[in-house]
C-alpha cells in the first residue's frame, strides 16, 4: 500500500489500553481502562489550554484577566482542577494526590473506587512562557484490600504501582504509558482527538552518548557524581566524550532518555540534602517506565521503586537511562559514597 495513504488500522490509546485488559481476561473488572481514559481526556484538556496559554502569550494580553474578563488562573492551577474533576467524576478513584495540594484528597463514598493516583498536573510550568515542552506525570496504585482510602494507600513504594506515565505538552502532545507490560508512546491527532500508538514497546538503548545534569550545581554535587560526570566529560581514550543535553523540564528530559539513551540525574547535594525531585508523583512514575523500558532508576545508592515514602511530597535524589550508563555511577557511588 501507498506509504502515505491514511491509515486504516489506527490503534488508538482506548482500543490498546483495552486489549491490555482483555489479556489480563477475567482479572480486569475494566475500571482501570476506564480510569485511564478519564487520565487521557484530561491530558487532551490541559494541552489545549497549554496551547491556549501560549498563544495568550505571545499576543501579549496582560495581566491577569483574558479576553472575557474572567480572572485568568494559573495554568498549573487549572491542571490541578481539570485533573481532580475529572479523577473524581470518573468513580474509579479513592485517594488522590497532588503536587498543587498540600494534602491528599480521600474521595467521598458514592464518587469512590478502587484506584489511587498521584500526580505532578503540570511539571515544569515555570518554562511555559518560554514555550518549553511541560508535562503532566501520574501514577497508580490500587487500593489495599479492605481499605476505603486513607494515606496508607499511597505511602507504598512505586513498585507497587499498576500503571504510570505522562504526557509532554510540545509541538505535539504525546501520551507515554506502562501497565507493568512494557512502555507504549502515543501522539494526540488533534483532528480526532485520540491518542494514537506511535511508539509501540519503547526500549531505551542499553547505553547512550547523552548525561543530562544541571552542572549548575556542580560546586555542590558529592563526590560520586564529581567522579563520574568527570570519567564521561574527560574520558581515556580511545572513549570520547558524552554530549551534554538538559532542558530543565523533568518530562522532556526523561522522554529523550527513553527515546536516546543515556543518563538524567538531579543528585542530592550539599544545598539540597534529598535534591529536588518530588518521589512519590515524579520519581516513582518516571522510575517505573524506566524500568519497564529495560532501563536502571537509582537514587546513586538504592533502586527508586523500593523507597517507602513516609509523606506525600517528599523528595528523593533521581539517577535514570540505560542500563550500563546508570550502572556506572552506582560503580563510583560503591567506591567513593561515605555509606560504603
Ligand atoms: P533545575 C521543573 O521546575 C522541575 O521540577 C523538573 O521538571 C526539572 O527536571 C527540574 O525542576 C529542573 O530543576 O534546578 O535544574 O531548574
Amino acid at each position: 500500500a501507498d506509504e502515505h495513504a491514511p491509515s486504516t488500522d489506527l490503534i488508538t490509546l482506548t482500543r490498546h489500553v483495552l486489549n491490555d485488559q482483555l489479556r489480563l481476561g477475567s482479572a480486569a473488572t475494566g475500571d482501570l481502562t476506564l480510569l485511564l481514559t478519564a487520565i487521557q481526556v484530561t491530558s487532551k484538556f490541559i494541552a489545549t489550554n497549554v496551547r491556549k496559554a501560549r498563544l495568550i502569550n505571545l499576543i501579549g494580553l496582560a495581566g491577569e484577566t483574558n479576553v472575557q474578563g474572567e480572572e485568568q488562573k494559573k495554568l498549573d492551577v487549572l491542571s490541578n482542577d481539570i485533573m481532580i474533576n475529572a479523577l473524581r467524576a470518573s468513580g474509579k478513584t479513592a485517594v488522590l494526590v497532588s503536587e498543587e495540594l498540600d494534602d491528599a484528597i480521600i474521595i467521598e463514598e458514592r464518587n469512590r473506587g478502587k484506584y489511587c493516583v498521584v500526580f505532578d498536573p503540570l511539571d515544569g510550568s515555570s518554562n511555559i512562557d518560554a514555550g518549553v515542552n511541560i508535562g503532566t506525570i501520574f501514577g497508580v496504585y490500587k487500593i489495599q484490600p479492605g481499605s476505603s482510602g486513607s494515606l496508607s494507600d499511597v505511602l507504598r513504594p512505586g513498585s507497587e504501582m499498576v500503571a504510570a506515565g505522562y504526557t509532554m505538552y510540545g509541538s505535539s502532545a504525546n501520551l507515554v504509558l506502562s501497565t507493568g507490560s512494557g512502555v507504549n508512546g502515543y501522539t494526540l491527532d488533534a483532528s480526532l482527538g485520540e491518542f494514537i500508538l506511535t511508539h509501540p514497546d519503547i526500549q531505551i538503548p542499553p547505553r547512550g552518548k547523552i548525561y543530562s545534569f544541571n552542572e549548575g550545581n556542580s560546586m555542590y554535587f558529592h563526590p560520586p557524581v564529581t567522579a563520574y560526570l568527570k570519567s564521561i566529560k574527560y574520558p581515556a581514550a580511545p572513549k570520547t566524550p558524552y554530549s551534554a543535553r538538559y532542558i530543565g523540564s523533568m518530562v522532556a528530559d526523561v522522554h529523550r532518555t527513553l527515546l536516546y539513551g543515556g543518563i538524567f540525574g538531579y543528585p542530592d547535594d550539599k544545598k539540597s540534602k534529598s535534591g529536588k525531585l518530588r518521589l512519590l508523583y515524579e520519581a516513582f512514575p518516571m522510575a517505573f517506565l524506566t524500568e519497564q523500558a529495560g532501563g536502571i532508576a537509582t537514587t546513586g545508592t538504592k533502586r527508586i521503586l523500593d523507597i517507602v515514602p513516609e509523606s506525600i511530597h517528599e523528595r528523593c535524589p533521581v539517577f535514570l537511562g540505560s542500563r550500563d550508563d546508570v550502572s556506572d555511577l552506582i560503580k563510583f557511588y560503591k567506591e567513593l559514597s561515605p555509606e560504603s
